[in-house]
């Protein structure tokens, strides 16, 4: 479980480091099912140069929960999920209409342009970042404008079209580098400023991006097929019509 002083890091600063990292045989097989897939060439694909089909023009890999089974189990290790539970409840979904793709980022990837990915009134997703290889400020890591979640004013989501120049925005100077560890875990409240660089080193820097919320106490349809209930149960706590009246003893 997420410690007190971590919740309110994470609740201040919109982001958090998971302590532990994943096991190093899931990491290992995470990258043998993303060798494949890029061998394959399988779609849906975002390619860094429009028209190429080649392996090393992979950008992004989507969709991946339905590729390979090795992709939710990672989603959902106990680690992430611990954590999450502090942040999120005791129930928790994974939504597979949100991101549910691999940032392949192969060498010289061009940068991901500035963006939050929700409205900042909209606070209930949180995005994991998880590590398949080391992410170094070299190799392009994830940079986050700390609190920019909590922004009181409204300003696009989408400020930068996707080749602008990464130097040339206020995030640039607000935001910090989080270099992160192989089998690495970040959480962050997806309503943050984020973005990341050109990769300037000679290999890819592999990370899957998933989207995590709470089962909303609200939801009376409980079978959304766009979410897959990964821990806990998908209960109704809203108000019950009719209210149930305690029994006077
Ligand atoms: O991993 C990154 O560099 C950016 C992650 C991101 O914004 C995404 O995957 O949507």
């Amino acid at each position: 479980m997420i410690a007190e002083e971590d919740l309110w890091y994470f609740k201040t600063a919109g982001f958090y480091k998971v302590r532990e990292t994943l096991p190093d045989d899931l990491v290992e097989r995470l990258n043998a099912a993303t060798d494949r897939q890029i061998a394959d060439l399988r779609e849906p694909i975002v390619w860094e140069e429009k028209g190429a089909r080649r392996q090393e023009n992979v950008r992004r890999l989507s969709k991946i929960f339905s590729r390979d089974a090795v992709y939710l189990e990672a989603a959902t290790h106990p680690i992430i999920l611990d954590a999450l539970e502090g942040i999120l409840g005791p129930n928790i979904e994974v939504l597979t209409n949100k991101h549910n793709h691999i940032m392949v980022r192969p060498s010289g990837s061009y940068p991901v342009p500035w963006h939050a990915g929700e409205e900042p009134y909209d606070h209930t997703l949180i995005t994991g970042l998880i590590y398949f290889e080391e992410s170094t400020v070299e190799n392009g890591c994830v940079r986050i404008v700390p609190g920019s979640h909590n922004r009181p004013f409204v300003n696009p989501r989408r400020p930068q079209a996707q080749r602008d120049d990464f130097y040339d925005s206020d995030h640039y100077y607000r935001a910090l580098p989080i270099p992160m560890p192989r089998g690495g875990v970040l959480l962050f409240n997806d309503c943050c400023y984020h973005g990341s660089d050109t990769n300037c080193s000679a290999h890819s820097r592999r990370s899957m991006t998933v989207a995590y919320r709470a089962h909303d106490a609200h939801d009376v349809i409980k079978d959304d097929p766009e979410k897959i209930l990964v821990r806990g149960e998908k209960v109704y706590t809203g108000h019950p019509h009719p209210y149930p009246i305690p029994v006077r003893k």
